[in-house]
């Protein structure tokens, strides 16, 4: 069956459409279709999930699958959470880069102690089967880490050259998208999400 995956972030495609490509669920792009973005205004995940999911389902027609996810930094008191994507837009002229944001997030912890530096991912996936799904199914997978002082690693995106995984001595963009996949809180929530459609449509 046909869903359309609901992000204009290639980083999300390439770790979701694999993954879901083994489930006999033929994902699109949204980019496919022509979808413009929409405005990402909630104040949680699950809030934004459900905006871009509904959204493309509305202009596609088909089933549609959101991914919102962000970075939770406690010296931060949370931040840059739902504003992962555009943290540094305040400190940017045009478009903010992965770059920019990385860049901003290692300046605001440039006197935080190593033991305070504890950060974890989150990732929301929303699936809804038409704009007016009443019951969106809502899957969500945490992955903890540390906020390293330098950038290491050139895979996955985002904030994965600082996010360190002690246990494996790695930042997050030095994982396979395999070995990321099998930890993230995107693989997490995808292996819920998985569970959960099969179910549903069996
Ligand atoms: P869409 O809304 O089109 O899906 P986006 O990049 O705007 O794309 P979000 O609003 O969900 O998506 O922002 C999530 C941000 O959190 C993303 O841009 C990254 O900076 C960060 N992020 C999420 N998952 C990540 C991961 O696995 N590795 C590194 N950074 C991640």
């Amino acid at each position: 069956s046909k869903v359309v995956l609901a992000t204009g972030n290639q980083g999300k495609v390439k770790e979701l459409a694999h993954l879901l490509a083994e489930q006999s669920i033929e994902i699109v792009p949204q980019s496919e279709f022509g979808v413009p973005e929409v405005a990402e205004t909630g104040t949680t995940f699950v809030e934004n999930a459900i905006i871009k999911a509904r959204h493309a389902a509305k202009i596609t027609g088909l089933p549609a699958i959101a991914d919102d996810s962000g970075l939770e930094v406690d010296a931060l008191n949370g931040a840059p959470g739902v504003y992962s994507a555009r943290y540094a837009a305040d400190i940017t002229e045009g478009e903010v880069t992965d770059d920019d944001n990385t860049n901003k997030l290692l300046t605001a912890l440039a006197n935080t102690p190593d033991e305070l530096r504890t950060a974890r991912f989150h990732c929301v996936l929303v699936y809804m089967k038409h704009e007016n799904d009443p019951t969106p199914v809502i899957c969500h997978g945490i992955w903890e880490g540390t906020i390293s002082r330098t950038k290491q690693g050139e895979q996955g995106f985002g904030y994965d050259p600082v996010f360190w995984q002690h246990d494996l001595q790695m930042s997050s963009a030095q994982l396979s998208r395999e070995v990321k996949n099998k930890l993230s809180h995107r693989g997490q929530a995808l292996a819920k999400l998985v569970e959960k459609l099969a179910l549903a449509t069996s």
